[in-house]
């Protein structure tokens, strides 16, 4: 034990707790759609983000841990615009937080869902995460009072309303667009199921693992969790899965078996990018 010392310069002195709410947030803002500035023009504007897409609050100690997940492929100009975007919103309520990127390489049919699984695990190495957001990278939050941290029991659904859905509810165990889950939920729930390649039908699987492990959605109210989605066509290499209404009958008998516990990847790189963490990842292919 050290004995107790002065400290003249305050240099050791401990921030005290963010305020809650935060003081900086502004509500409703209004989101830039279309040719978002360049990556240098956004990292000019968002001084205290450090390499890797990391920030924790200057003047107060975090009461939240977030990391930000973001499955990712070919879409650079919605990357900018999301950085663009959500580094002032989370700065504004006054997070620890991390942005993670992860890019599938090669040509392989997109597999959202794994690619999530590996972006949870690469980030609850670098950190204690209180919280993991795993979000698309073509939403962007249009109310900052939604605020990036995790309910303690259950796992959250955020987009709850967005303009492509005429700011409603699609259907009631609706869980595509931004989720978050606690590492204990995460765990609870075996994680997401590797096997959806192509798109759709991951989100509702993951809905549906909610329950079965014993946990419900919980949402923010419908006036808050506003997201827009820039508007966009499928991607080559994301064509719908045909496959995907036979899994979905199978959740029940396959969500302990496959998921968290059975994930396998190669992780190619890891950098650490002005505003964000870029997680290069061979995640294999259809079989
Ligand atoms: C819906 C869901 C999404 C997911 C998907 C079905 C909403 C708002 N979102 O999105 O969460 O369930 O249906 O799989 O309802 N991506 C790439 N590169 C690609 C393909 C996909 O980066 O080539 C990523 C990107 O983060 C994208 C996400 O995957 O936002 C979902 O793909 P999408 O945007 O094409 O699908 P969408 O809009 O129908
Ligand atoms: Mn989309």
């Amino acid at each position: 034990l050290l004995p107790p010392h002065p400290d003249p310069t305050g240099a050791n002195m401990q921030l005290r707790e963010c305020l809650l709410p935060s003081p900086l947030l502004v509500g409703p803002v209004s989101v830039r759609l279309s040719s978002p500035p360049s990556l240098e023009e956004i990292k000019e504007r968002n001084p205290l983000v450090m390499p890797g897409g990391h920030y924790r609050p200057p003047d107060c100690e975090p009461r939240h841990h977030t990391a930000i997940v973001v499955p990712y492929r070919n879409r650079q100009s919605h990357l900018r615009a999301l950085l663009y975007h959500l580094h002032p919103f989370l700065q504004r309520q006054q997070i620890h937080y991390s942005i993670y990127i992860v890019h599938q390489s090669g040509n392989a049919t997109f597999n959202r869902a794994k690619l999530l699984n590996v972006g949870v695990r690469e980030a609850l190495k670098e950190d204690s995460w209180s919280c993991i957001f795993l979000h698309d990278v073509d939403l962007l939050p249009e109310n900052d009072h939604n605020t990036y941290t995790c309910h303690p029991q259950y796992p959250t659904h955020l987009s709850v309303a967005m303009d492509k859905f005429r700011y409603r509810l699609p259907y009631p165990q609706y869980f595509g667009g931004v989720s978050a889950v606690t590492p204990d939920q995460y765990l609870k729930m075996n994680g997401f199921p590797n096997q959806y390649w192509g798109w759709g039908g991951e989100d509702d699987d993951i809905a549906t693992r909610v329950r079965l492990s014993g946990m419900k959605i919980v949402r923010p109210p419908v006036a808050i969790g506003h997201y827009k989605m820039i508007k966009h066509k499928g991607d080559q290499g994301n064509e719908q899965n045909p496959r995907r209404f036979d899994l979905l009958k199978r959740t029940r008998l396959n969500w302990r078996s496959d998921g968290l516990s059975s994930l396998t990847y190669e992780l190619l790189s890891k950098e650490l990018e002005p505003l964000y963490t870029n997680l290069s990842v061979n995640i294999g292919e259809d079989p």
